[in-house]
């Protein structure tokens, strides 16, 4: 898949935005813990700098739509788990987005810090994924910041916890903005996913 156009949208700061916007194209979305790279990775899928990126926790603040080849989005959610006072608005509006609103996400990208422990936001995350079928994946980001070794023990703790909890493993995949890994594995997905979603929406007999 070759990315030939992107175009920053809107950013979606208020929940009733939703219902009387027009953009009817399918959508793939960036989800995780703040700071865990999202708007490094979108960036890196697109290659150019479109998303804002920052060391701080909390950067991106608003439900922010990238329009891809003028056909798709990549949608730059905000992060959950960090302190600020409006950090309950932050976690409804992507709630709403992920749960109330969405039937157009093709898939979804839960971010995970490859260093880090399964954290409880992120499981709780993943079982309601389950519970509403949207369709997801897991990419474990930073993996510049450890040994191969460490890594891989992670994420075999991390998909153990996911099995031993009987929910299915989702595809995965391991990305390092920094040291530029992962982009080619993560393009195909999506382009299998793009097809995927295209072929449930023929109706059969029609
Ligand atoms: N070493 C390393 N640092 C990374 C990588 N990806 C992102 N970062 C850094 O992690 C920090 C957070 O990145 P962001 O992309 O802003 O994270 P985010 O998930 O969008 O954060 P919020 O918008 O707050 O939810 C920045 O300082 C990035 O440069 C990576 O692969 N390796
Ligand atoms: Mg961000």
């Amino acid at each position: 898949m070759k990315i030939f156009s992107v175009k920053f949208k809107k950013s979606v700061v208020d929940i009733n935005q939703y219902s009387n916007h027009r953009y009817i194209f399918p959508e793939y979305a960036f989800a995780g813990r703040s700071n865990v790279g999202k708007s490094s990775l979108i960036n890196y899928i697109v290659n150019k700098k479109i998303a804002n990126v920052s060391s701080h926790l909390g950067s991106t603040r608003y439900i922010n739509y990238f329009l891809i080849n003028r056909k798709w989005y990549l949608i730059d959610l905000p992060g959950y788990g960090y302190s600020l006072r409006k950090k309950n608005d932050i976690q409804k509006l992507v709630n709403n987005y992920l749960f109330v609103k969405n039937n157009k996400i093709i898939s979804l990208f839960l971010l995970i810090d490859s260093r880090m422990f399964i954290q409880e936001s992120d499981f709780n995350l993943i079982k309601k994924l389950n519970d509403n079928k949207i369709n997801f994946c897991i990419v474990f980001t930073k993996i510049d910041k450890m040994s191969n070794l460490t890594i891989d023990k992670n994420i075999c703790r991390y998909i153990n916890v996911i099995k031993n909890n009987k929910l299915s493993i989702p595809t995965w995949f391991k990305v390092s903005v920094k040291k530029k890994y992962g982009r080619k594995n993560i393009i195909r997905y999506m382009e299998e996913q793009l097809s995927i979603y295209k072929q449930k929406l023929i109706i059969p007999n029609s």
